[in-house]
Parts: structure tokens; C-alpha cells; sequence
């Protein structure tokens, strides 16, 4: 993520990894106030044998795509809710991506958090199959969870 104060939205991407199971660590890396840190880790990423990056970011949103130009692993971008813009601007700086560099782009927000957490195992469930397992009963706990009426 871009901030710290990008945590509270991301966390959320952590802890439905967590929750299927998915080996990750998180980190606070900025396209803008740290460069070089971004440079080291979209760089290092596939070496040292990540298979998907989450990054998310708010307002001037280059985090994703910046990374997306520097690794050939998936980047699925989150665009964090700002305060001026409510997200649009996040949004539109991760998703219009010229052709060439692709950033998968979630929803705004938590939704995307979880998401892009989801979208990552339902990638790596194709040659995981006790994740895909994992993945098949969350996806059933969650429609039994749904209620039929309101209240
Ligand atoms: C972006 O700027 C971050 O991703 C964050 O969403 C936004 C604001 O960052 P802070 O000023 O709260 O550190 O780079």
C-alpha cells in the first residue's frame, strides 16, 4: 500500500488472505515518497517467488501501475476512498492503464480490498487444489450466510 493510512481499507485484502490460508506479508511502499523502495520490491518481487501483488493507493494512485511496469507477476490494483474525491480519482489513476502494462482494477474501497484478496486466490486455486478447495467452501459458507428475508 501507498500509506499507512491506506491500512485500514487494505487490511481487509490481509485478512481475507489470512483467512483462505495464503501466505503474504504486507508493506508500505510509495510510488512518490519512496521510489527507490517500490523500484526494490516490484523488481525483487518475482525472484524471490511472489506469485501476485495486491497494491493499493489513494488519490494520485501510480502505486500499481508503476509496479505493474516493473514485474511481470499480476498487480491487482485497489483504489483506496480519498477524502476530496471519494475515490474517483484513485480510481481512475489505477484502472486507465495504457495497453501493454495491464493492472487488474477492483471496486473502491474495502470491496475492492477483499476482492483483489479473492481474485488473488481464485488465480493461484488454478494450480492449487487444496486451495481451490479452500476457496470453494468460502464461497459456500458464504451463500449459506445469506438470509432470506431482512430481518
Ligand atoms: C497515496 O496518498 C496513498 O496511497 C494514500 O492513499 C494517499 C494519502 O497518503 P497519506 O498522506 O495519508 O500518507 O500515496
Amino acid at each position: 500500500m501507498g500509506s499507512r493510512s491506506d491500512w485500514e481499507t487494505m487490511r481487509h485484502a490481509a485478512e481475507t488472505l489470512e483467512r483462505l490460508g495464503i501466505a503474504h506479508e504486507t508493506r508500505v511502499v510509495s510510488a512518490h515518497r519512496t521510489p527507490q523502495r517500490l523500484y526494490d520490491y516490484a523488481t525483487g518481487a518475482a525472484p524471490r517467488g511472489l506469485r501476485a501483488i495486491i497494491a493499493g493507493a489513494g488519490g494520485a494512485a501510480h502505486l500499481p501501475g508503476m509496479a505493474a511496469a516493473m514485474t511481470r507477476l499480476p498487480v491487482l490494483g485497489v483504489p483506496v476512498e480519498s477524502h476530496a474525491l471519494k475515490g474517483m480519482d484513485s480510481l481512475l489513476s489505477i484502472v486507465q492503464m495504457p495497453a501493454g502494462v495491464p493492472v487488474g482494477t477492483l471496486a473502491i474501497g474495502r470491496a475492492g480490498a477483499v476482492n483483489a484478496a479473492l481474485l488473488a486466490a481464485a488465480m493461484l486455486a488454478t494450480t492449487d487444489e487444496a486451495l481451490a478447495t479452500r476457496l470453494d467452501t468460502f464461497r459456500a459458507e458464504q451463500t449459506a450466510s445469506v438470509a432470506e428475508e431482512p430481518a
